[in-house]
C-alpha cells in the first residue's frame, strides 16, 4: 500500500502546526505561537497503522508569507506556455541557484512549494476570520498550478460564519468545491473522521480509509476505558462504609467519608482528563473550567437541579429522602439540624442485624449522592468526547438531567460488599474484586454516553 505524502499549507499563523498536533495526537509537536513565521522549516511526521505500516506522512510547512512575490516572479520570469508544475520548478531552481532574478529572498516560500510539489495531496488551512485579500488569492493560484489535489480546511470557524461563506464562494470559483470546517483547538471527533473521508475522496488512497477505520476503533475503546474508570469509582464508593457506635457523635466520621469520596471523585476526573489529553490541547483550561462549574457532590441543591427525587416514586429503593433524612438522622443523634445540609448524602441505612445487636451503625453514601456523582462524571466524559469549547460554553446554562431514575443493579449490589472498597486505604487496591460489578456498570454507562 502506498504511503501518502500530505502537505499542510497556508498563510502564516492560520493554525497549521495546531492542526498537525491534533492529527498526530501529540500536543508537543512543533511550536505554536500567535505570531507570524513560528514554523521555519518543513517538518514531517509519519502516521502508522496498528500493524506498523506507514500510512500518511504529514508535512508541516512554514507559512506562506509572500505568495504575491512568487506569483510576480512566475509571471515575469517563467514561460507562460509551460504548465504550472514546470513553472514552479523553474522558480525552485532559480532559488536554489541564487538567481539574480530573485530580488527578494524566497527561501521560505521555496520550502513550501517544494513540499507541495512532492505531496500527493495538500490541506490548505484558512483563518476564516480574515477577509479575502489578494495575497490569499495568490496562494490559491500557486496551489492550483501545482496540480496537487487540495482540501481547504477552515480554522477558527466558530468566530465568523459570514466570512466562511465568502471564502466558500471564492474557493468554488477556483474549482475547490469541497472544503471542511475543522476547528483544531475545539476537538470534534466526527469532524476529524470527515477530514479523512474527504482526503480519501480526493485521492482514493487506501491509507486514509485505514486511518479512519483504526481511529474510530480506538475512539470506541477510549469510550469503554472511560466508562470503566467511572464505573469502578462508583462501585468503590458504593461499597465504601464506616462503622460508628450508636451513641457517638457521627460528625467526624461523616466528614471523613465525605472528604475521602470527594478525593476519589477528583482523582477520577483527573484520570478521565489524562485519558483524553491528546484530544484536548487545552486540558489545563478544561480542568479549571470543571472546577469552577462543578458543584460539590454533597450539595443538596444538586438533587433538585438534576431532578433526583429522593422520596417516593423516582429513586425506588431509597429509604427516605436524603435531605430530610439527614436532618432526622442529625436530630436523632443529638445533632443540630443546621449541620444536616453540610453533612448530606450519607445515610445510616444498611444496618445489619449484627450491627443492631452491637449498637453499631454503618454509614455509607446514599443512592441520591451516588447518582449525583455518576451524573457529574458521565457529563465530564461526554464533554471530553464532544466539542471541547462548544459544550463547555453551554455547560452552566443547560438543565442537567440525572443519569438514571433508578440506581443500576451492580451499584445496588456493591453495597453488600464492603470489602470491595479501598477508599481510605491508599496502599491497597481491591480493583480486581470489584471488576465484575464495575464491568457490568460500565456497560450501562457506555450505552448512555
Ligand atoms: N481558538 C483557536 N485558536 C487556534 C486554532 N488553531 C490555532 N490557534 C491559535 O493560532 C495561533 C497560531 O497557531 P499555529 O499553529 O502556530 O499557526 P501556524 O499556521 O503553524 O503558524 P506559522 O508556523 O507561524 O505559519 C496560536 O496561538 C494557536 O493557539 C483554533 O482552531 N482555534
Ligand atoms: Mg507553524
Amino acid at each position: 500500500m502506498k504511503t501518502i505524502q500530505l502537505a499542510i499549507i497556508g498563510h502564516t499563523n492560520t493554525g497549521k502546526t495546531s492542526l498537525m498536533r491534533t492529527l498526530l495526537r501529540n500536543d508537543e509537536f512543533g511550536e505554536v505561537k500567535n505570531e507570524s513565521a513560528t514554523t521555519r522549516h518543513v517538518e514531517a511526521v509519519t502516521l502508522y497503522s496498528t500493524t506498523k505500516h506507514p500510512l500518511v506522512v504529514l508535512h508541516d510547512t512554514p507559512g506562506l508569507e509572500d505568495a504575491s512575490g512568487v506569483m510576480d516572479y512566475l509571471h515575469e520570469h517563467t514561460d507562460p506556455r509551460k504548465d504550472g508544475v514546470d513553472r514552479l520548478q523553474a522558480f525552485l531552481e532559480a532559488v536554489r541557484t541564487h538567481s539574480p532574478k530573485l530580488h527578494d529572498d524566497f527561501s521560505q516560500e521555496a520550502k513550501v512549494v517544494n513540499a507541495l510539489l512532492h505531496a500527493d495531496v495538500a490541506i490548505y488551512v484558512v483563518d476564516v476570520r480574515e477577509p479575502i485579500l489578494s495575497k490569499y488569492q495568490d496562494e490559491l493560484a500557486i496551489l492550483a498550478s501545482s496540480g496537487v489535489p487540495v482540501l481547504p480546511v477552515f480554522n477558527f470557524v466558530k468566530s465568523d460564519q459570514q466570512k466562511a461563506d465568502e471564502w466558500r464562494q471564492m474557493l468554488s470559483r477556483r474549482a475547490l468545491h469541497v472544503c471542511h470546517a475543522f476547528d483544531t483547538v475545539a476537538f470534534d471527533f466526527e469532524a476529524e473522521m470527515l477530514l479523512w473521508q474527504y482526503l480519501h475522496t480526493l485521492t482514493h488512497a487506501q491509507a486514509f480509509d485505514i486511518l479512519q477505520h483504526e481511529r474510530r476503533e480506538l475512539w470506541h475503546e477510549l469510550g469503554e476505558k472511560g466508562s470503566f474508570i467511572i464505573a469502578d469509582t462508583l462501585i468503590n464508593i458504593a461499597s465504601f462504609s464506616q462503622k460508628i457506635a450508636e451513641n457517638t457523635d457521627p460528625a467526624p466520621t461523616l466528614t471523613l467519608i465525605q472528604n475521602a469520596v470527594r478525593q476519589v471523585v477528583r482523582q477520577t476526573e483527573q484520570k478521565l482528563l489524562s485519558l483524553y489529553r491528546f484530544y484536548h490541547t487545552d486540558v489545563v483550561q478544561l480542568d479549571l473550567h470543571i472546577q469552577s462549574t462543578t458543584q460539590d457532590i454533597f450539595d443538596r441543591e444538586l438533587l433538585t437541579r438534576y431532578g433526583i427525587r429522593t422520596a417516593g416514586g423516582g429513586m425506588a429503593g431509597m429509604i427516605v429522602g436524603a435531605g430530610i433524612d439527614v436532618a432526622t438522622f442529625g436530630a436523632s443523634l443529638g445533632l443540630g439540624t443546621a449541620i444536616g445540609g453540610m453533612l448530606g448524602g450519607l445515610l445510616p441505612n444498611a444496618q445489619t442485624i449484627k450491627d443492631k445487636a452491637t449498637n453499631v451503625k454503618t454509614l455509607h453514601v446514599d443512592d441520591a449522592t451516588l447518582t449525583v456523582i455518576a451524573t457529574q462524571l458521565q457529563r465530564l466524559h461526554h464533554i471530553l468526547r464532544h466539542r471541547g469549547h462548544a459544550s463547555l460554553d453551554t455547560i452552566s446554562t443547560q438543565t442537567d438531567q440525572s443519569i438514571w431514575q433508578k440506581i443500576p443493579t451492580p451499584l445496588k449490589k456493591a453495597k453488600a460488599y464492603q470489602h470491595y472498597s479501598d477508599i481510605g486505604s491508599p496502599n491497597q487496591s481491591t480493583q480486581t474484586l470489584r471488576a465484575e460489578l464495575s464491568e457490568a456498570l460500565a456497560m450501562v454507562l457506555e450505552k448512555q454516553l
